[in-house]
């Protein structure tokens, strides 16, 4: 590493060295963008690294509700407003009892690149709670939504920071937020993205995420000659992104072996069909079912507990050709990379944010499969998200067609601009490094030219 990016990165270990995630997404980012330090001197110039890994605005605040019970309860509410250089802030919400600064803050990181990547002019953000959504009834839910947007509503606006879903925010979530806003300031506006198509909401945003990972996969493995017809896939986590995913898999003709959700993994070797996967999305949807419930539902799947503190997780020890990581952060640690690899996994296409750790993400680089990275292959929801953005200025909704061939669109200037950024300043195929540096060019250029802010 060139001694700029070093001492950048010995500085942010040095100021929040409590932050092992961010840590972990500015290490693996400025990885990359070494390549560039002696082509672009412009960017140490102007201290573009310097000035991203620092966040506009961080805020914090206390979100009081009242429980089933009549007690009430405190959590604590985030939203990071990490840059808007080339757009409004853009990114999502997760309530998750771990949400804490320094996840929000590698989340809000990495989507200020993915933002850039999908060609829309959104900047990044993100935000959350340690809320925990599972086991509250409809109305705690509600309740602590109306209140958590009750603060967050004066930090936001249709063209300064528009959220969305994430972890534990789905429809329902935003659909409460949305209304509390609505109701405060007497205004139907896009602020929230992720909205029910009959007040706002784009078709296909639900789908957008998992069906643009599949998009994008299946361009790169198009340009390799290969495809997914008859291919087995491995999926973890069952929430919006692992439904669609595996939805999309079964369009293409490929055969999905697993799921998991933070108790367990689910290994059904005879293939998760449309039907099964029908009944994973009621029950998810109803409420929030567990991937154990499918096992005993379909007797032919094996169900094994796993709660993540365990040396590897047995999913991704089943021979597979292709792998989609789609619950969390850091769920493919070296061992599982090991096993990836030692069973034939020819590409890994990162559904979730940053679900590799650095040493998974060396392993995968050293092994030469293909592996595409969160912030390029999970872009296709927060593209939608953008284009939802734009109907809502048009006050029109376009159909699930428009939407659905404008997102197959993007997840393909995706891949062009991955691949070319690798080929140009890395090394070819490495869609890490071309995904951070074709991400961070435009991001850079837009900084630059608005001088120093
Ligand atoms: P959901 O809440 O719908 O589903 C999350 C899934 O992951 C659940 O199966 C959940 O299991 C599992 N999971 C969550 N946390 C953990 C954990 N700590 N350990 C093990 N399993 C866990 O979320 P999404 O599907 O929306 O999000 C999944 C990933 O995709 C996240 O990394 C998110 O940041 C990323 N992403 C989401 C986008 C979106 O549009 N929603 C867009 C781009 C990326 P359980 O139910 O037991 O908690
Ligand atoms: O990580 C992500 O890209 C999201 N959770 C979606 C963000 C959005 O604004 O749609």
């Amino acid at each position: 590493m060139h001694d700029v990016t070093q001492k950048l990165l010995d500085h942010v270990v040095k100021v929040d060295p409590h932050q092992p995630e961010f840590i972990q997404a500015v290490t693996s980012f400025l990885a990359s963008i070494d390549n560039l330090v002696d082509d672009l001197p412009q960017i140490v110039y102007h201290k573009v690294l310097d000035r991203l890994v620092e966040p506009e605005r961080v805020i914090m605040f206390r979100v009081p509700w009242i429980d089933d019970d009549g007690q009430l309860q405190i959590n604590r509410g985030y939203r990071i407003q990490m840059n808007s250089a080339i757009g409004p802030y853009k990114g999502g919400l997760r309530l998750h009892p771990s949400v804490n600064l320094s996840i929000l803050k590698f989340l809000a990181f990495e989507q200020t690149f993915k933002n850039s990547l999908t060609g829309l002019a959104m900047g990044g953000g993100k935000g959350g709670s340690d809320f925990n959504p599972k086991g509250k009834s409809d109305n705690e839910v509600m309740r602590f939504c109306q209140s958590f947007m009750t603060e967050l509503s004066r930090h936001i606006g249709e063209d300064t920071d528009v959220p969305a879903g994430d972890i534990g925010v789905g429809g329902r979530e935003i659909g409460y937020l949305y209304g509390q806003y609505r109701r405060m300031n007497n205004k139907s506006v896009g602020i929230l993205t992720g909205k029910g198509p009959s007040f706002g909401g784009s078709y296909i945003r639900p789908e957008a995420t998992g069906y643009g990972l599949v998009y994008l996969s299946a361009a790169i493995l198009e340009s390799k000659g290969k495809s997914f017809e008859g291919k087995t896939c491995l999926v973890s986590g069952s929430g919006n992104v692992a439904q669609y995913t595996v939805e999309k898999l079964l369009h293409m003709g490929a055969k999905v072996a697993t799921l998991s959700d933070s108790s367990g993994v689910l290994i059904d070797e005879s293939g998760i069909d449309e039907k099964k996967l029908a009944y994973v999305k009621t029950l998810k949807n109803v409420r929030r079912g567990r991937i154990a419930e499918y096992a005993q539902q379909f007797k032919e799947a094996v169900y094994i507990p796993h709660n993540g503190s365990e040396d590897s997780n047995p999913l991704w020890e089943v021979k597979a050709d292709y792998a989609f990581p789609c619950a969390t952060q850091n769920e493919i640690n070296l061992k599982d990379a090991q096993h990836l690899v030692a069973n034939g996994v020819q590409l890994v296409g990162e559904g979730a944010n940053m679900p590799s750790t650095l040493e998974a993400d060396a392993f995968f680089k050293e092994s030469g499969i293909l592996h595409v990275p969160g912030k390029a292959s999970n872009a296709g929801g927060v593209a939608v998200s953008g284009l939802e953005m734009a109907q809502n200025s048009q006050r029109l909704q376009w159909t699930p067609q428009q939407v659905d061939q404008q997102l197959q669109q993007i997840m393909k200037n995706i891949f062009v601009s991955i691949n070319s950024a690798a080929e140009k300043y890395s090394t070819k195929d490495n869609y890490v490094d071309g995904a951070n540096i074709a991400g961070f060019l435009k991001v850079s250029e837009a900084m630059i030219a608005q001088g120093y802010v």
